[in-house]
């Protein structure tokens, strides 16, 4: 119950501070977190001001939240290219201290990022448990969204990236082999050692290396190299576990 009041903490105080009545268009992402978000902003609203905005929800759980709140929700592709959200809710599995997020643990990251990116604010909502110093630190892998025809492609990357164990998500006892995404894809969750803050690398703080992951590259700050080489290419890429 204490984590249940934090989150319905933490969602009526991002909805006082970044929420208004007047806003039109309002992105709502996805998980558990979120149902208090929408719960606070319907509490705020009157009849006809629940007439005049549309919810934009990033996948299916996420449409029937607003639903079951008996707001409107509008499909991300019924927007007009240039309309532009005037807020985006959301949650996340882990934040570090510059605000840098892990997302993808409710699997809906691809939709979540497409509203995310239409909003002229995203505002992201997480109780104490997801408060870390670095991201992997709580969350033990990084959720990747994968067409299914290449991943294997990028485990095989993600291998050479140094993920010990990068794995397809499973349906467990839902479904036998992997779930899909509400596009139809795989995740793949691949685990990596606590990633770098821009400020340990800029301190350059003596962190024992090999206990972190760099996630700014080496020290010229170039990105990690995902393409494969042309070896593991050519002789096809072994299934992992
Ligand atoms: O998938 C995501 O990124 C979600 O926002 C999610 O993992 C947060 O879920 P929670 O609010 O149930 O912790």
């Amino acid at each position: 119950e204490a984590i249940e009041e934090a989150k319905r903490a933490a969602a009526r105080q991002a909805v006082a501070d970044h929420f208004d009545p007047s806003f039109r268009y309002v992105g709502i992402g996805s998980g558990t977190t979120i149902i208090y978000v929408v719960d606070a902003i319907k509490e705020t609203l009157s009849d006809e001001q629940k007439e005049m905005i549309v919810f934009v929800p990033t996948g299916y759980q996420s449409r029937s939240v607003i639903i079951k709140a008996g707001l409107r929700p509008t499909a991300f592709d019924s927007l007009l290219p240039h309309q532009v959200l005037d807020v985006a809710f959301d949650g996340a599995d882990e934040v570090d201290e510059e605000l840098n997020c892990i997302k993808g643990g409710g699997a809906c990251l691809f939709q979540e990022k497409l509203v995310a990116e239409r909003a002229r604010k995203f505002i992201c909502v997480a109780d104490y448990r997801k408060d870390q110093a670095r991201l992997l630190t709580g969350w033990p892998s990084i959720p990747i969204e994968v067409a299914p025809i290449a991943v294997w492609i990028v485990i095989a990357a993600l291998k050479k990236l140094g993920s010990p164990n990068p794995v397809t998500r499973d349906g467990l006892l839902a479904k036998a082999g992997p779930m899909k995404t509400d596009q139809d894809f795989f995740i793949v969750d691949a685990p990596f050692p606590p990633l770098l803050t821009k400020k340990d690398v800029e301190s350059g703080s003596d962190i024992d290396l090999s206990t972190v992951t760099a996630q700014h590259g080496d020290k010229e700050g170039k990105g990690g190299d995902l393409s494969l080489d042309k070896e593991a290419s050519s002789k096809g890429v072994k299934a992992s576990g």
